[in-house]
């Protein structure tokens, strides 16, 4: 079978998380701070390259809750990557991206966690998120949704981090005798 893997993007509101996930799955990208009335989500293929391999994505946008606090796990459950969004010219934004970083750690969230600084057609570089995850070890991208730079990068990585992942649980589940008359349930579709 062909996993569609879920990826969700975290971070304070009008980062450009709803922004990041158009650009990647449509190549779109609007001025408008939009607030989505309902969960929505994206579908993207990811090609791997020096490979013949396609990755299924499924890129779910939050319906705004982050204005509110009011984000729950619900949305995060299951996401096999998280992207946790700040704007490079927001210092607030980076603390509320690290505060979600913390609230994963002690959830002990086994997704693949993302730093993604974005807005860089407005300031480049931010100094202090480069630390942070240097000395974390957090994998960090700077992207411009508005203008696309990095974005194609970063789900590259994601696809590439993804299929890493599949190959795992596939020689793990070698493992797993299941009895005959259970049938199987795909939760996807
Ligand atoms: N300059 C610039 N503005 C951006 C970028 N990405 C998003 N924005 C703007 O920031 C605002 C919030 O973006 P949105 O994607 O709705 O943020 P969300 O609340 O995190 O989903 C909107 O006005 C976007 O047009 C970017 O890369 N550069
Ligand atoms: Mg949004």
């Amino acid at each position: 079978m062909n996993r569609v893997f879920k990826i969700v993007a975290l971070g304070a509101t009008a980062v450009g998380k709803s922004s990041i996930l158009l650009r990647a799955a449509r190549d779109q990208y609007s001025d408008v701070h939009q607030l989505n009335i309902g969960a929505v989500y994206y579908r993207k293929t990811v090609e791997l390259k020096d490979s013949e391999e396609v990755i299924k994505l499924e890129l779910w946008d939050t319906a705004g809750q982050e204005r509110y606090n009011s984000v729950t796990q619900l949305y995060y459950r299951n996401a096999s990557a998280i992207l946790i969004v700040f704007s490079l010219d927001d210092e607030e934004s980076l603390k509320k991206a690290i505060e979600w970083r913390n609230i994963l750690l002690e959830q002990n969230s086994d997704a693949i966690i993302i730093l993604v600084g974005n807005k860089s057609d407005m300031l480049l570089t931010c100094l202090q998120a480069e630390q942070y995850a240097l000395s974390n070890t957090l994998q960090y991208f700077v992207v411009s949704a508005k203008l696309g730079n990095g974005v194609e990068e970063l789900f590259q990585y994601i696809a590439q981090a993804c299929n890493n992942l599949k190959q795992h649980t596939q020689s793990a589940k070698v493992q797993i005798v299941a009895p005959q008359e259970q049938k199987s349930f795909c939760c996807f579709f």
